[in-house]
């Protein structure tokens, strides 16, 4: 029998495909009573397996703004949908899809708690609603390989929000389902689960910081994280979990999957941050899917106009 050596996963996963989420975000307040979400509402009412690449004239034009970046193309479904990293699943990026392809996820729910004053379940039906009356997102995903990827979601801040969290809080918990029914298990996986992620209170409640439903005016794929996840465009791609069942505020930072697995290689920060080596290799330039030369990475993968002052005292050599 041959055993998987987590060391060896490890490094060909998050090392040399490491996917470093690098979005660039355009946020387009108010838009969302459109037509996409009418059309993201059917998708919705009949959950269908994630479709074929469909993206209408309409889509790509309410998606891509006119001041994105002519060269900021926005990756294919094709791509974005079979290429995944998502270890319950998988370990091979390209198997992910298919091994998801079954994967329940209604009925849903996500239990909000800890040092809050209301503590409260969202279905994803809530969810769902909060994505209409909030906005639409764009933006491009990068990391080690890279993506432009439309995601679609609402600001984590309005669960927070409704949550009220108490004066004591001062990070936030998340939490992936494990079900050994529809996942393989630690062992093949080479990872403690359930997945967990977290961050600080301030940066889970910055306007950058969303929970996904969906991505080119769809449903979010299972593989992408169904029925939704996180999305923290200036940290690299472990941070933003999928398929989330639950969030806790804490007073303590709390654990993660990647620095459980190697304390010395993940941070619990994980800025995206080109002059921080990973103990193993650079992290200075990400091959972007669909070009042939690599790009330079950008601090903060390009947000640190709006993002660094939240780590202005901070050392971020030490806190990587
Ligand atoms: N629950 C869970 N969330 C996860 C992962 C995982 O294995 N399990 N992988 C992370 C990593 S390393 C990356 S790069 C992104 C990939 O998201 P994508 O497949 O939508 O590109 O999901 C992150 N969230
Ligand atoms: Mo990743």
């Amino acid at each position: 029998m041959i055993v998987k050596n987590p060391n060896e996963i490890k490094s060909s996963e998050i090392t040399d495909e490491k996917t470093y989420l690098n979005r660039r975000n355009f946020i387009r307040a108010g838009l969302l009573a459109g037509t996409t979400l009418a059309t993201a509402g059917v998708y919705r009412f009949i959950n269908p397996p994630p479709p074929k690449e469909v993206v209408t004239a309409e889509i790509q034009n309410i998606i891509q703004p006119p001041d994105f970046r002519a060269e900021e193309k926005l990756n294919s479904f094709e791509e974005i949908t079979n290429y995944n990293n998502f270890y319950e699943f998988s370990t091979s990026k390209t198997a992910v899809a298919r091994r998801a392809e079954n994967f329940v996820t209604r009925p849903w729910a996500i239990e909000v708690g800890g040092l809050v004053q209301k503590p409260k379940t969202f279905a994803i039906e809530d969810l769902l609603k909060f994505e209409q009356e909030e906005r639409i997102y764009r933006f491009r995903c990068v990391e080690g390989w890279s993506m432009v990827i439309p995601w679609v979601g609402f600001p984590l801040k309005k669960i927070l929000d409704a949550v009220e969290p108490l004066g004591a809080a001062k990070y936030v918990a998340f939490e992936t389902l494990y079900d050994s029914a529809q996942m393989q298990s630690s062992f093949s996986a080479g990872i403690d689960l359930p997945y967990l992620e977290g961050l600080r209170l301030d940066e889970a409640a910055h306007p950058l910081t969303i929970l996904a439903t969906g991505l080119y005016g769809k449903l979010m794929p299972n593989q992408n994280g169904a029925p939704v996840r996180l999305v923290v465009p200036w940290k690299y791609g472990f941070k933003s979990i999928k398929s989330i069942v639950k969030i806790s505020l804490t007073e303590k930072e709390p654990p993660t999957t990647w620095n459980i697995a190697a304390p010395s290689e993940y941070g619990f920060y994980s800025n995206v941050n080109p002059n921080v080596r990973h103990p193993r290799w650079s992290q200075a330039t990400e091959n972007h899917i669909g070009e042939y030369t690599r790009r330079p990475t950008l601090p903060f993968n390009g947000y640190a106009e709006q993002v660094e002052s939240l780590y202005s005292d901070m050392n971020l050599k030490k806190y990587f």
